[in-house]
């Protein structure tokens, strides 16, 4: 039973473990999992359906203009987040007419009704889709994959708005909030973010930003903070002004995760970087006002096989601290990207092979060396920033998920960079000392086990002892709920596992999942979200570090679906 439930929580991939008439016979969509997590993988993609180019293939079965209209609907509410909107294939499996064709309407529509155990819902058997819309849906895959609009320099600056010109902003900090110790929290499902004191735990301010907000990103001085939502909508809030103000927004394309800004010496806060999941590419745009500057593709030749991919998303993006260069993950290529930005009319670009498909990663202490996860290859992979090269690709758990990493010293194999996995309940310790402990630099020293799979994210802090990783997307809801904990000095003793969402004290039945542990800036407190739906109540939860007790929990009904919290300090030092 464990090991299902565990399967289930693993991620899409691991669910060939399942027998087929479990999803067939099943009312709900994935039986045991909860909304949370198939949003995780799947989410809707934002791109608006009357946007995207039609065309119908004279081979596949007819699909009135109605139709498609609705088809295109349901494959970008539902579908485009695994199998790619362009069905190139991602998560989830390609759907390209030259797969779909030979299969057929029948073959499809079973499909769709009943799901697969390798992890296809069960959309109709679950009540999701009735059996029009599968049918509908059967027909409309046979036909030409429907393509959204590019987004180049003429769309973003139409969408630009410098609502506060850098003349007319303050020169000095006109506020007395500790900006340091300052929270910058994703309001999920509300397009907000939540400015908390860290100091008095209550919320300044709450910030209209994009749709389904993603992260936060801190300018290196610590001045402009930098949010972007799903939408591709990046807000800039100058937290100087007497109560901190947007002073730029831009949408840079149709869909987004990441946007980071430039930190090396000489170029702070001159430029920021936003990378796009649709089109597939990233933008540089000057660091004071958003204006777009030089727009980069990513579509190109995958890592392994070397085949097209129309449709390479940008993942991760870290600005390097030794050279004017930002280091790009692009996803479905498997490939890492430096891109110096030195001269934007004659950028040099590194092509790094790494692994499929990269996806989130942060620095090692030294902040050399970059980790990178390629999720679906069970890798990191590591990217000397020095050299310009990758220094190893290591193995991991299955589907490692870091976040930003942890970095501390190991008691016995000096310093190490850990991740935790989605896949399985391991979290994995590499060495990252090539001049002190070269026999364990960039191999995995230990393999700790945590309470379960299902784990987003995994802190410390330089000084702290305690390495905390969470368990978000288990579905076992005593593990979703708790956060484990490992003395550093003293990891053979194991992990202690703390009730982080009973503590919250939240009476109603939500999700109430834990995620994403974020220090304050003195490093003796650590945050955690109890996540629940949008109607429910969700919480953050304070622990002292020291004494793993509860020191407060914050609560308020503006704090609708808090998801990643990022200290101004922490994110802007990269302290992790
Ligand atoms: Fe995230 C970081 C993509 C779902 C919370 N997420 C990232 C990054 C990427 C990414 C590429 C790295 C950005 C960077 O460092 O520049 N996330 C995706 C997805 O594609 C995915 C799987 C599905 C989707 O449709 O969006 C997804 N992510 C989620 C969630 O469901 C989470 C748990 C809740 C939420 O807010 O949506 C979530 N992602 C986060 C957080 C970070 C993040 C909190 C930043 C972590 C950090 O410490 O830096």
């Amino acid at each position: 039973m464990q090991s299902r439930k565990l399967a289930l929580a693993a991620g899409l991939s691991l669910l060939a473990a399942l027998p087929a008439f479990t999803w067939a016979q099943s009312k709900t969509m994935h039986p045991g999992t909860p909304e949370e997590e198939i949003r995780y993988k799947g989410a809707a993609v934002p791109i608006k359906p009357e946007d995207v180019k039609e065309t119908l293939s004279p081979k596949a079965p007819p699909v009135s203009p109605q139709e498609f209209a609705r088809a295109k609907q349901i494959y970008f509410e539902r579908c485009a987040g695994c199998h790619g909107v362009l069905r190139k294939g991602a998560t989830g499996k390609p759907l390209t007419p030259d797969i779909t064709l030979p299969k057929g309407t029948e073959y499809l529509k079973v499909f769709i009704a009943y799901g697969s155990p390798a992890g296809m819902p069960n959309w109709q058997t679950s009540g999701e889709l009735s059996e029009q819309d599968v049918d509908l849906m059967a027909r409309f895959l046979q036909h030409e994959p429907p393509t959204p609009p590019e987004f180049g320099l003429k769309e973003m600056k139409a969408t630009w708005k410098l609502l506060v010109p850098p003349e007319k902003r303050p020169t000095k900090k006109m506020n007395n909030l500790n900006l340091e110790n300052m929270f910058s929290v994703t309001l999920r499902d509300a397009g907000e973010i939540a400015l908390i004191d860290g100091d008095t735990k209550k919320i300044t301010q709450i910030v209209k930003t994009g749709y389904a907000v993603h992260i936060s990103r801190i300018s290196a001085s610590g001045r402009y903070l930098f949010v972007i939502g799903r939408d591709a909508k990046i807000d800039m809030i100058d937290l100087w002004t007497p109560t901190p103000t947007t002073v730029a927004e831009i949408k840079v394309g149709l869909e987004a995760r990441s946007v980071e800004t430039s930190k090396y010496k000489g170029y702070e806060d001159k430029l920021a970087v936003a990378g796009t999941y649709w089109p597939p590419q990233f933008v540089i745009m000057k660091g004071d006002t958003l204006e777009p500057v030089k727009i980069v593709g990513t579509r190109g030749m995958t890592v392994d096989t070397q085949e097209y991919h129309p449709e390479p998303r940008v993942a991760a993006i870290v600005a390097n601290h030794h050279k004017p260069e930002f280091v790009v993950n692009v996803k479905e290529t498997g490939k890492v990207i430096l891109a110096n930005y030195a001269d934007l009319n004659n950028m040099k670009f590194t092509e790094i092979a790494a692994a499929r498909f990269l996806h989130d990663g942060g620095w090692e202490s030294t902040q050399r060396y970059v980790m990178m996860a390629a999720n679906q290859s069970n890798k990191i992979s590591v990217i000397d920033t020095v050299e310009g090269k990758q220094a190893a690709l290591v193995d991991v758990g299955k589907i490692p998920h870091p976040g930003r990493g942890a970095n501390f010293v190991h008691p016995k194999f000096g310093p190490v960079w850990a991740t935790s996995h989605l896949g399985d309940e391991t979290v994995s310790l590499i060495g990252t000392d090539p001049k002190k402990h070269p026999k364990q630099a960039w191999k995995v020293v230990q393999t700790l086990k945590a309470q379960g799979g299902g784990s987003l994210f995994i802190k410390t802090h330089p000084k702290s002892k305690n390495l905390w990783v969470d368990t978000t997307l288990n579905p076992e809801s005593a593990i979703s709920r708790s956060i484990a904990v490992f003395d550093i000095n003293n990891l053979d003793k194991g992990f202690v596992s703390l009730p982080i969402a009973e503590w919250a004290g939240i009476k109603d039945d939500g999700a109430k999942r834990v995620l994403q542990p974020e220090y304050n800036k003195a490093g003796d407190e650590v945050w955690f979200s109890v996540w629940s739906a949008k109607n429910q109540e969700s919480a953050i939860v304070v622990v002292d570090d020291k004494t793993r007790k509860l020191k407060a929990v914050i609560k308020d009904p503006r704090l609708i679906t808090p998801t990643g919290k990022f200290n101004v300090y922490n994110t802007q030092k990269d302290v992790y």
